[in-house]
C-alpha cells in the first residue's frame, strides 16, 4: 500500500475496486465466487486503474447473516494466493472483514489494509492490525447488517457519525495502530435512511476535517436508485460517478467502487477541473 500517496493531497485520490467472493452480495453476489473468475475480475479492475483491491467474503447487505471466520477464510485464501502470484495485479490488497481471525490470516497472506465495517468493535481487531503494521478503515454502522435498516434514527446524523469516527480513530491510535494508516468512512447505507445518506454526503468536509484520510463507499447503493428511479443496482454507475466527482471536491482520498473504469474517468476529470485555475 502506498501510504505516502494516500496522504499526498497534491496527487489524485485512489480507487479501490470491489471483489466480492460471496454468493449473496447485493449487486454482484455469486459472480466471482469461483477463484479463476475472481482473479480475472481483479485483473480487469487493475487494468482499469484500481489502486487497491478490496476482497470480501461476507455480504453486509441489509438482513445478511454473519459468515463464520472459517468460511470466510475458505473463500478468501485461494483468491489472495492467486492474486499475489498474478503478474498483472500490482494493486494493494485490502480485506473486508469484521473478524480479527480472518484479518490476521489474510494480512499474513499479503493484504496490507483491513476494511472493518464495524469500526473495529472487536478490540482484538486493533491488536491484529497494530501487530502486523497494517492499515485499517474504520466505518460507521448503526446496528449490524441484520438490524441496521429496521429503523435507523439519529438526532444529528452528521455530528454523531463524525464524533463516533473521531473516537474510534483515537482508540485505534491508543491501541498501537499507526496514525497514518487509519482511514474513516461514514458508512453510506449502513443504518441510514436516504436523508441520512444525503446529509452525510453533503457534509463530507466535516469528516475530512477530523484529520484522517476519508474513504467513501456509495457504489451502486439503493438510496441513489430511489432518487433517479433506477431499480437495477448495476445500472447505478452514473449515479456513483456523481458521488465520486463531488466526493473528490470534498477531499475524499479513496473511492470504493464496483465500476473502476467509469469512476476513474469521473475522478480524473473532476481532479483536472478542481486544479485548472492553479498557477
Ligand atoms: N459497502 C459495502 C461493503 N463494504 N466497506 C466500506 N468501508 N464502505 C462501504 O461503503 C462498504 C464496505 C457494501 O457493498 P458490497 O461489498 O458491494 O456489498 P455486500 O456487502 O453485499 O457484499
Amino acid at each position: 500500500m502506498n501510504w505516502a500517496r494516500l496522504h499526498d493531497t497534491t496527487a489524485p485520490p485512489l480507487i479501490m475496486g470491489v471483489l466480492n467472493v460471496t454468493p449473496d452480495s447485493f449487486s454482484d453476489g455469486g459472480q466471482y465466487a469461483d477463484v479463476s473468475r475472481a482473479v480475472m475480475h481483479a485483473e480487469i479492475m487493475a487494468a482499469e486503474g484500481a489502486d487497491i483491491i478490496d476482497i470480501g467474503a461476507e455480504s453486509s447487505r441489509p438482513g445478511a447473516a454473519a459468515v463464520a471466520a472459517s468460511e470466510q477464510l475458505r473463500r478468501l485464501t485461494p483468491v489472495i494466493e492467486a492474486l499475489r502470484s498474478s503478474r498483472s495485479v500490482h494493486c494493494a490488497i485490502s480485506v473486508d472483514t469484521r473478524s480479527p481471525e480472518v484479518a490476521e490470516q489474510i494480512l499474513k497472506a499479503g493484504a496490507t489494509l483491513v476494511n472493518d465495517i464495524s469500526g473495529a468493535r472487536d478490540p482484538r481487531m486493533l491488536e491484529v492490525v497494530a501487530a502486523q503494521g497494517a492499515g485499517i478503515v474504520l466505518m460507521h454502522m448503526q446496528g449490524t447488517p441484520q438490524t441496521m435498516q429496521i429503523q435507523p434514527s439519529y438526532s444529528d446524523v452528521v455530528a454523531e457519525v463524525v464524533n463516533y469516527l473521531a473516537e474510534r480513530a483515537a482508540c485505534a491510535v491508543q491501541g498501537g495502530v499507526q496514525r497514518a494508516r487509519i482511514l474513516l468512512d461514514p458508512g453510506i447505507g449502513f443504518g441510514k435512511t436516504k436523508a441520512h445518506n444525503l446529509a452525510l454526503l453533503a457534509a463530507l468536509p466535516r469528516l475530512v476535517a477530523v484529520g484522517y484520510p476519508v474513504l467513501l463507499g456509495t457504489s451502486r447503493k439503493r438510496f441513489m436508485g430511489s432518487i433517479c428511479r433506477e431499480t437495477v443496482f448495476a445500472d447505478l454507475v452514473g449515479a456513483t460517478c456523481a458521488t465520486t466527482a463531488l466526493g473528490m471536491g470534498a477531499g475524499v482520498r479513496i473511492f470504493r467502487v464496483h465500476d473502476v473504469k467509469a469512476n476513474r474517468q469521473a475522478l480524473e476529470v473532476a481532479w483536472a477541473i478542481g486544479h485548472a485555475l492553479e498557477p
